[in-house]
């Protein structure tokens, strides 16, 4: 049987098996193959449901192939899928309003994946630093948090803090401070020097656990770099478009970052689209020629990021998110059992620290709830990250909440 036939007759073994033998080892997935998606739900091939908490790491918010981000990518797909930047195309100029307008900033440059929108802002905030902040050349820094994840390209991991990002990929690229995620004084004090140029932080940081930082700390953080004349730089790629109850992860406490990056449900989870928001004084230090991408602001990533930025507001995805969340994480924390050390989120961006016991750890529970009907997957080795997509009814929560506990307590 060659491959064509074997897909004909794909069972989950067999994906797997080809997979070890193809696909790089890059990842460790739980042993479930997809199928379908479609709103809440996804199915293996051999057609069992599950319900999707991890929603793409928080690219699906809006649910699997939701009928208007679909309909929208196939009417463009059969107009034109790609002009490129060395012209001009209708899409891109009704999205280039479209998303400034909606996040409130001048312009965007857009690009694909989260990575680039990052790399993106890194150069951005080191033009604005040399043309408009009068630092010396190549003397730029950027602070980081601890705990950030923010890519997996070259210079991202650079100044990860994390050994399984960077052990190996040396060496590594400079001009970049990093201090303690949630730590104002650390901040105040690397702002001394002056050749800081920008603070690039998560609202709320995703891989390291969903770690939600004190309130106050994002617009004291905002003031802190506004005195010293830094960008604050908000990466909302994950956090964003209503994960945490607001359109941004930032409005909970009024920041409105200088440089503003998006991805993951930008797209819808359809395709890859990121964004990077700023206004004239910053986006116009990069100038034609200095920067871009082949499919940045390709006509079918425009017209599919209009549509699935206007589910969020027809069908009040933030919130959603606001109140199932609250709801979500009660009855979590309803759950008596000694597995779980911490419920912690925002919005339906929720995460349960698991404590080994037995010698079951995350990994395990991770697995009995595919057993049982649910996918999430470890962090850390340690956490549990539960993201739904939010379009889930509080009928759909319970339901699921029932799956967590009764998987929880079968370990007791
Ligand atoms: C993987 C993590 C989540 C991100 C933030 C930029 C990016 C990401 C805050 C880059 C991407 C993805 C990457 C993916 C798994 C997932 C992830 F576990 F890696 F860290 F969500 F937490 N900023 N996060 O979270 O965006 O280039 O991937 O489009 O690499 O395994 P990207």
């Amino acid at each position: 049987m060659n491959t064509e036939e074997l897909m004909e007759h794909i069972t989950s073994l067999g994906a797997m098996e080809l997979e070890e033998k193809y696909g790089a080892h890059n990842y460790h997935p739980i042993p479930v193959v997809l199928s379908r998606g479609k709103g809440i739900y996804v199915w293996d091939v051999e057609g069992k449901r599950y319900f999707d908490f991890l929603s793409g790491y928080s690219a699906l918010n809006q649910g699997h192939c939701h009928p208007k981000i679909i309909g929208a990518l196939m009417e463009q797909a059969q107009k034109m899928t790609l002009s490129s930047r060395a012209f001009h195309n209708e899409v891109f100029v009704e999205y280039a309003e479209f998303v400034t307008k909606y996040f409130g900033y001048d312009k965007v440059l857009p690009m694909n994946t989260g990575a680039e929108g990052v790399e993106t802002a890194i150069k951005l905030c080191r033009k604005w630093a040399y043309q408009k902040k009068g630092i010396e050349p190549n003397e730029a820094k950027i602070i980081v948090c601890e705990g950030n994840f923010h890519g997996r390209t070259s210079t991202i991991i650079s100044f990860s803090s994390d050994p399984d990002a960077r052990t190996g990929f040396g060496p590594f690229a400079t001009g970049f401070v990093s201090i303690p995620y949630n730590d104002l004084d650390a901040l105040a004090n690397a702002l001394k020097d002056p050749n800081v140029a920008g603070f690039l932080v998560e609202p709320i940081q995703g891989e390291a656990g969903v770690i939600v930082p004190d309130d106050g700390y994002l617009s004291k953080a905002f003031e802190l770099c506004k005195a010293a004349n830094v960008l604050f730089i908000g990466d909302e790629v994950q956090t964003g478009i209503a994960r945490t109850g607001r359109m941004l992860a930032c409005d909970h406490e009024g920041v409105h970052p200088d440089i503003l990056i998006l991805g993951k449900a930008l797209s819808g989870g359809t395709m890859p689209v990121s964004a990077v928001l700023a206004n004239d004084a910053i986006m116009l230090c990069i100038k034609p020629g200095e920067h871009g991408s082949t499919y940045g602001g390709n006509p079918l990533a425009c017209r599919v990021a209009i549509a699935a930025l206007e589910v969020v507001k027809e069908e009040r995805l933030a919130e959603n998110a606001a109140h199932l969340g609250p709801i979500f994480m009660g009855e979590l924390k309803k759950i008596k059992s000694d597995m779980i050390a911490v419920v912690r989120g925002k919005g339906l961006f929720v995460a349960m620290v698991i404590n080994p016991v037995n010698g079951k750890d995350a990994w395990e529970v991770a697995l009995k709830l595919k057993d049982n009907g649910l996918l999430s997957k470890p962090t850390h080795g340690t956490t549990l990250r539960f993201a739904p997509p939010l379009v889930i009814n509080e009928e759909q929560l319970m339901e699921a909440v029932a799956i967590i506990k009764d998987t929880i307590l079968s370990f007791n």
